[in-house]
């Protein structure tokens, strides 16, 4: 342990960030206190904003060497309070926002190497440069870090068809908790050689080490999109429409995204420009999207034909096609912002959850009246990523309930759901991570065996437990 004060340790610590590496005005630091949904308020005396790995390296080495706790923040776009630092005032927060170039493309090897504070879109844009596709793509993509998205190993709208950002990530660079730089960024999509330990790193929320690069999977740009607002015949008809549609389109479905009646209506209510794209109301509808090789038109004629033969049979009651790229953007404004629209009626009870894509309308049937039980008069906003067996299974208020009763229901009510989950064979955390949210959860979910395995790693790579204490474990 450390004979240096507290005033010495972060003196020092100022020194090893380097000039204009470091915050700590009160109104500089206090937006890393608290996290994106505001449920947690902590408190730091100092956040460093190291410009490379070789700094980050040495900041590691001392804080090994002094015991100090460190909280790496990207985005800070997380919905677990992973990236926020606890009350006690003695975490010290390490942001990757200057860790921020590309490093490189190779559009012959479909690779971008990238700094882990790079935002997702300036990944998404340097692969558009060279006319490449980095298939990651969420709601929070402009705030959100590269660094961030590996390590909530987070999911969005594509993963159906290119599946969680770990299964894009080829290799990473990642600095351990004292300090020494562990890489392997060759860009290869064969290497067998011993244990994959990028994937311990990948979706550890920050536990194990910091992500300070990555070398990524690039995809061939489509050449088209055939996307969909369609309103199904009920529940059940969704996993019908998704598995006709991946079997005929030779699985070119990149998006499947369920949509409820009360999410396209608080969408049109509270988000400037969103129209409901279908003439009268439907109880469930299905934004999907086709992407292909093939041009706009032969895309379009499939979609029709595709969507022609799930009327005709009765899957669905009505659809409306995109037919420009306007279009196609409004209905993905719609999708994208139905969080936000949910936001303006009152907090919400929120649980991401995962089950087989067949079993979802059961789930969902069950759990919305095992919810209205537990919370009479409460709205199910249940949306989501169907194509993979996850959705946003959210409540809301009754109308123009402002009762802080409401949040304090949160505990019981996300108890039972995640009953109900495990009942189901599902997960209790399908894309958003565990952070400090779930972590009591988790313990409940896993078996023993499974969190000895995972306490065993984390002993393995920080010993002395300074990575982002008291988050997942
Ligand atoms: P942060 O919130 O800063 O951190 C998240 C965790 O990762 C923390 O535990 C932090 O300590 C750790 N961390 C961050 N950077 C590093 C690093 N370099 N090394 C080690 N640990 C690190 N998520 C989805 O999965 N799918 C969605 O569809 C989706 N949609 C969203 C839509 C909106 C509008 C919003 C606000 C959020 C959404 N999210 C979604 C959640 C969030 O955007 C993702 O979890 C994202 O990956 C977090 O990235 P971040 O950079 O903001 O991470
Ligand atoms: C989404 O899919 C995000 O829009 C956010 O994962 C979900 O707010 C939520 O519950
Ligand atoms: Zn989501």
């Amino acid at each position: 342990m450390t004979t240096l004060t507290r005033k010495e340790i972060l003196s020092r610590l100022k020194d090893l960030a380097g000039p204009g590496g470091y915050l700590e005005d009160r109104v500089d630091v206090e937006p890393f206190e608290v996290d994106f949904r505001k449920l947690y308020k902590g408190a730091t005396p100092l956040v460093l904003r190291p410009d490379s790995t070789e700094r980050i390296s040495k900041i590691m080495k001392f804080c090994f060497e002094t015991g100090t706790a460190v909280v790496p923040a990207g985005g800070n776009t997380g919905y677990c309070g992973g990236a926020t630092p606890d009350e006690s005032g003695e975490q010290i927060v390490l942001s990757l926002a200057r860790l921020n170039k590309i490093r490189s493309v190779d559009p012959m090897n479909y690779t971008l190497t990238a700094d882990a504070g790079c935002t997702l879109v300036q990944v998404q844009e340097a692969a558009e440069q060279v006319q490449r596709l980095f298939p990651l793509s969420l709601g929070a993509e402009g705030s959100c870090h590269l660094g961030g998205n590996l390590s909530t190993n987070a999911g969005g709208t594509a993963v159906l068809r290119y599946g969680n950002t770990r299964d894009l990530v080829l290799g990473i660079e990642a600095v351990l908790p004292d300090g020494r730089i562990v890489e392997n960024l060759k860009g290869l999509r064969k290497d067998n050689t011993g244990y994959d330990w990028k994937n311990l790193f990948i979706g550890a929320e920050g536990t194990l080490g910091i992500i300070t690069g990555a070398v990524l999977k690039l995809f061939p740009t489509p050449r088209s999109y055939g996307t969909a607002m369609v309103a199904l015949r009920d529940l059940d008809a969704s996993v019908e429409l998704l598995s006709m549609l991946r079997e005929r389109s030779g699985d070119a479905v990149t998006t499947f995204e369920l949509i409820p009646r009360l999410a396209m209506e608080l969408a049109c209510r509270h988000i400037d420009g969103v129209k409901d794209p279908l003439d009268q109301p439907y109880d469930w509808y299905a934004l999907m999207e086709l992407s292909c090789a093939t041009d706009e038109v032969q895309t379009q004629e499939l979609l029709e034909t595709l969507l022609g033969e799930a009327f005709e049979s009765e899957v669905i009651q009505d659809a409306a096609l995109a037919n420009s790229g306007a279009q196609r953007e409004a209905m993905w404004r719609m999708r994208e912002n139905i969080p936000e629209a949910q936001s303006h009626e009152g907090p919400s009870i929120k649980h991401d959850v995962s089950v087989q894509v067949s079993r979802m309308p059961a789930f969902i049937r069950e759990a919305t009246t095992l919810v209205k039980k537990l919370v009479p008069g409460c709205r199910v906003v249940s949306y989501g990523h169907l194509g993979d067996g996850n959705v946003h299974f959210n409540l809301s208020p009754s109308e123009g309930d402002r009762d802080p009763i409401f949040l304090e229901q949160a505990k019981r009510v996300n108890h039972a759901v995640h009953e109900l989950i495990a009942q189901y064979g599902g997960s209790i955390s399908a894309e958003h991570g565990i952070g400090r949210l779930k972590r009591d959860e988790l313990a409940v979910y896993k078996s023993e065996a499974e969190i000895q395995l995972m306490r065993a790693i984390k002993a393995a790579l920080d010993p002395t437990g300074i990575m982002n204490p008291g988050k997942v474990l």
